[in-house]
């Protein structure tokens, strides 16, 4: 009855039953890599990823927004897609955000071999082939399909300035901003050249509902970014600017918005390279 529905927490109606549902799910995100477990698969080689990104977005598409939990870019071209490799049919970039911790020694989602990054980077795309829309794609097993991307600590990365000097401009939750400058964002060049070796797995969201409906590629080469660049994600906060005095500033900085791995999971990991 919708008596019992209603927990003495009183959490969200929202997320009633997502604690449930996650408890059950042996497909949760993010996992810890044991690269010594992951199954070559061959198919995965003779059909490799292939990964469109055309140099430049049509006008106006890349919006940058501050979601209270992480920036998210925008891509409103159709023209950005993957496929092959572990994807049926064609996935369309939809948006691109990330992940982070409060210093460098922890921020990525995935662990390889236990060790964290810095941070990670989503390329989230849907299933034009399966889904109808990206609303109903978290519905598929396979709706969405996520690149992940490592930040090691290095030399600042260009490609990555042109969006970090842009948050400023969304410091506070809800702000959004339009991505423009002299020179357009490639949003091929915020991976890494190589993009052949990834391990893939079929896990879920990492952050609420926690659908599972993620097809997971990895990418084993990380990028560099400088301490500038983290910083500059450090220093946005999840408060709206109207809920802002100087002391929930101060405690609604987004130092930390990476999802612990998920021991209980139990997903079969593959890869293509050796
Ligand atoms: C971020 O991560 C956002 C979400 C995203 C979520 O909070 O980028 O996206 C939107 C539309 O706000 O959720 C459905 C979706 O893409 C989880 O994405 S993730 O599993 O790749 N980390
Ligand atoms: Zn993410």
């Amino acid at each position: 009855s919708t008596e019992q529905s209603h927990t003495p927490t009183g959490k969200h109606d929202l997320f009633d039953g997502v604690d449930q549902v996650v408890r059950e799910s042996v497909r949760q995100s993010p996992i810890n890599i044991n690269e010594s477990e992951a199954v070559f698969d061959p198919a995965l080689l003779s059909n490799p990823l292939k990964v469109t990104y055309p140099g430049k977005a049509q006008d106006g598409s890349l919006h940058l927004k501050n979601t209270g939990h992480t920036w998210k870019l925008s891509v409103g071209d159709p023209n950005f897609i993957i496929e092959g490799g572990p994807l049926f049919g064609r996935c369309q970039l939809d948006q691109i955000h990330a992940h982070w911790g409060p210093d460098n020694t922890v921020g990525s989602e995935h662990l390889v071999d236990h060790c964290a990054y810095a941070g990670e980077m989503h390329f989230v795309h849907w299933n034009t082939t399966k889904c109808e829309s990206i609303d109903v794609a978290p519905l598929h097993e396979d709706g969405l399909a996520v690149i992940g991307v490592f930040f090691k600590l290095g030399a600042p990365h260009p490609e990555l300035q042109k969006l970090t000097d842009n948050l400023k401009k969304i410091r506070f939750s809800g702000q959004e901003a339009e991505l423009k400058g002299e020179i357009p964002l490639d949003i091929r060049k915020l991976l890494p050249e190589d993009v052949t070796a990834y391990w893939t797995y079929e896990g879920s969201l990492t952050t609420p509902p926690y659908n599972d409906c993620v097809t997971w590629i990895v990418l084993k080469h990380h990028i560099e970014i400088s301490e500038d660049q983290m910083e500059a994600m450090r220093h946005l906060l999840s408060v709206k600017e109207a809920e802002a005095g100087t002391e929930s500033e101060a405690c609604g900085k987004l130092t930390q918005n990476y999802r612990p791995v998920q021991e209980q999971s139990r997903v079969k990991l593959r890869c293509g390279f050796n």
